[in-house]
């Protein structure tokens, strides 16, 4: 295979709701740039790019999957992607690697839930976008009514460039108001005849071409003023229009094809070769250094690995974008994010599993990596001495949880590794060992996102696994002050075991200040500050720990002791045996005895002592609330806010964006369980949700109640 020099590689994220045909549109592309000699299709699960068993099994795609093809000697990298929104983990980073996004609109529905969904993603990362009316040789097609949606839902920058002369059964003819020309196709598709415009379409061939010449000029003030001096453009300043305004996301021009029949592909695809901008046009990224990184194959080399995945034979593969300089097989390089060195010993270029070895890529390709050991997605790598970093991709929160257990504990260590080689193919599979919960606990982006993993589990990995309601973190705290003292006493035989403390504990909060007097039965106790310990914890909140001793009555040696048996405490709440926080503890009096005094035994008074105190402390669950934002169509808004307050949510606002409003609301997370399930079913799959970690609250004290009581029986059970 040959070498691609920077100007010319172009990266495009193929996008579109499901079954809208990217992975068709793919297939095509691969095959009109000569990279596949038959095309493949979905029903007979053989094409490039769904290439997985899943895939095969399902008739859809799962992973982004990393293409190339050929067209007017450039190389177009294609990253196909899944329509479906638990898989967006897969779109964010193809984005990411891309620099510009080809969507497939079907024609049979127009905009679709996940048309607009990928809209968002390519917005929210500023990337250009074509689109593609696809499957115009279907026999229930509107392409009207498909232009009326999209000018509606994606906004007025919508640009016809084409129009189909005969969509339905029978689709072979579209015209190029770009051109100017007619394009008819062979009956198996490929490459077109070029026409000229038959005299019943001129009108409307010259109207859309104007329109066209319009938006181009609009794009570019030289553009507008040779515009209007001349009423026209040639197609020449139409075309330098055209590149600007798809850089600047002011215009989405529209492609009409069938990749299904191969119908308008080509020329689809010259466009992307000679209009869609490449790495060279877009903004240049800015490493660690505050400095920026121009995509200059004279540069030092430095690459992104974006993706990675594990094959059948092979093992783990990485896939990178060369962000500077070129690299080559056997070069040397450092991983900047653990500082390992790795040798690039074989370089490949992908269309899915079929991997060419190529000696070098060049600033701005796209390529793959098979043998580091130490380098995953999200790493840089460098020439020695560049340390560089790239802001990466940023995957969405997690919103989906279960927990996950082998069905046979043999099965256990099995399980982890091939739930920890699911995290590195998608990170945004999450897995958590909760030492706290007991559970293993998965995070996703939704119900089907997990169960498409446990039928990996299930078929691939062999290992039967059972999901579980997963348990809730719970926390606990006091509401108010209280004292204990205890002694720990023991002189049966050997020597003896003897400590007593005196403390006292009070809720914390941030920034609150010492007591130097408490009352407690009318008695009253000064304190004097002689040392304080702010311990941050690890499961969050903190314990603050008040060294109050006078006149020596525990020695400073054993301080430590106590407050080690006072963690063991924190460590098991007395209300739900869940882990405490934010509270403040006072040691200000003990006993010890000359003898008998030891460590372990200031440590089980400290421990007896917290304990007794904390149970009279009024002491309250905390649950964690996670602050959650929706988009929904504004017809759908009532139900779902109605939805969030049967889950003790709290509706925080609500803004209007384009066609959508954004609610954000507070929900304990105890009612977030299948919530993307259910708000699915609410909206008919039209909304979309994020939802993020915000903090610890008291809960009501019927939910208290109920939670002691499960946690009790299930106490009783074991
Ligand atoms: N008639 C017709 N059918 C098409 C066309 N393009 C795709 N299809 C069919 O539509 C179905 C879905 O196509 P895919 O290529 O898998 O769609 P996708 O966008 O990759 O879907 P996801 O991978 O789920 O996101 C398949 O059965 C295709 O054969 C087309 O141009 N015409
Ligand atoms: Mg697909």
């Amino acid at each position: 295979m040959k070498t691609y020099q920077t100007d010319q590689i172009k990266n495009i994220a193929l996008l579109g709701n499901s079954g809208s045909g990217k992975t068709t549109l793919a297939e095509a592309m691969l095959f009109n740039g000569g990279v596949i000699e038959r095309r493949g299709t979905i029903d007979g699960k053989n094409t490039v790019s769904d290439y997985r068993p899943i895939e095969h099994e399902n008739g859809n795609s799962i992973f982004s999957t990393v293409l190339y093809t050929e067209c007017q000697n450039k190389k177009i990298n294609i990253i196909d992607t899944p329509g479906l929104d638990d898989f967006s983990g897969g779109v964010i980073s193809s984005l990411y690697a891309s620099d510009c996004a080809v969507m497939t609109i079907n024609v049979q529905n127009g905009v679709e839930v996940g048309t607009e969904i990928h809209f968002r993603h390519a917005e929210k990362v500023h990337k250009p976008l074509i689109l593609a009316i696809n499957g115009l040789d279907h026999e229930k097609t509107n392409f009207e009514k498909s232009i009326e949606m999209m000018r509606d839902r994606l906004g007025s920058n919508i640009i016809l460039v084409q129009y189909p002369v005969n969509e339905g059964v029978g689709f072979n003819a579209v015209i190029d108001v770009l051109k100017m020309k007619m394009f008819q196709y062979p009956k198996d598709g490929g490459t077109a005849k070029v026409l000229d415009i038959p005299s019943d379409q001129k009108e409307r061939a010259e109207e859309l071409h104007n329109a066209l010449v319009e938006k181009a000029a609009e794009s570019d003030e030289s553009l507008m003023e040779l515009f209007f001096s001349n009423d026209t453009l040639t197609e020449e300043e139409i075309r330098k229009g055209i590149a600007k305004g798809i850089i600047s996301r002011g215009m989405f021009p529209v492609f009409c094809i069938s990749s299904k029949q191969n119908i308008g592909v080509d020329h689809l695809l010259e466009f992307i070769a000679s209009e869609a901008p490449s790495i060279t046009d877009m903004p240049v990224p800015v490493n660690s250094k505050g400095a920026e990184v121009k995509p200059d194959p004279a540069g030092p080399s430095s690459v992104y690995v974006f993706k990675s995945s594990i094959e059948e034979h092979i093992g783990e593969i990485n896939y990178f974008r060369v962000y500077s300089g070129k690299i080559t097989e056997n070069l040397d390089v450092v991983n900047s994010n653990n500082g390992i060195k790795e040798r690039l010993s074989q370089l490949y270029v992908c269309a899915g599993k079929n991997r060419t070895r190529v000696p070098e890529l060049h600033a701005g390709d796209i390529g793959a990596f098979v043998k580091l050991k130490n380098t995953k997605t999200d790493h840089t790598l460098n020439v020695a001495g560049n340390d560089w970093r790239y802001e990466g991709v940023k995957f969405p929160e997690p919103k989906y949880r279960t927990a996950i257990k082998a069905q046979s504990e043999s099965d256990d260590e099995k399980l982890g590794e091939a739930l920890n080689k699911m995290h590195l193919e998608d990170p945004t599979i999450i897995i958590e060992y909760s030492k706290e919960l007991k559970q293993i606990i998965v995070h996703g982006q939704g119900e089907y996102h997990l169960n498409i993993m446990k039928w990996h589990l299930d078929n691939i990995y062999k290992i039967p696994t059972n999901f579980n309601p997963p348990k809730i973190p719970y926390r606990e705290t006091i509401t108010k002050s209280a004292q204990a003292d205890y002694r720990h006493k023991k002189q049966s035989g050997g020597a003896g075991q003897f400590g007593e403390v005196h403390l006292i504990i009070e809720p914390y909060t941030e920034g609150s200040q010492e007591q130097t007097m408490m009352k407690f039965g009318g008695k009253e106790v000064k304190l004097s500050i002689r040392g304080k310990d702010e311990i941050d914890l690890d499961w969050g909140g903190k314990l603050v720990y008040v060294n109050s001793i006078v006149g020596g009555s525990i020695d400073a040696r054993f301080m430590p002791a106590i407050l080690k048996g006072i963690m063991e405490k924190m460590e098991v709440g007395p209300l739900t045996g869940s882990y405490a926080r934010d509270i403040r503890v006072y040691v200000y009096d003990g006993k010890m005895h000359p003898v008998d005094s030891n460590e372990i035994s200031f440590r089980l008074a400290g421990r007896n002592a917290f304990s007794n105190a904390f149970k009279n402390a009024g002491p309250k669950i905390l649950e964690p609330i996670y602050e959650v934002e929706i988009m929904v169509p504004s017809d759908r808004m009532g139900d779902v806010i109605s939805d969030l307050q049967g889950r003790r949510g709290m509706v925080l606002g609500m803004a209007s964006e384009k066609r959508f409003e954004v609610i954000k609301a507070r929900v304990p997370l105890a009612e977030m369980n299948k919530y993307s399930t259910a708000l699915s079913s609410i909206t008919g799959g039209r909304a979309m949700y994020t939802m993020k970690f915000s903090e610890y609250t008291q809960v009501p004290g019927d939910v208290q109640e109920a939670v002691i009581k499960a946690y009790t029986e299930e106490e009783e059970e074991e």
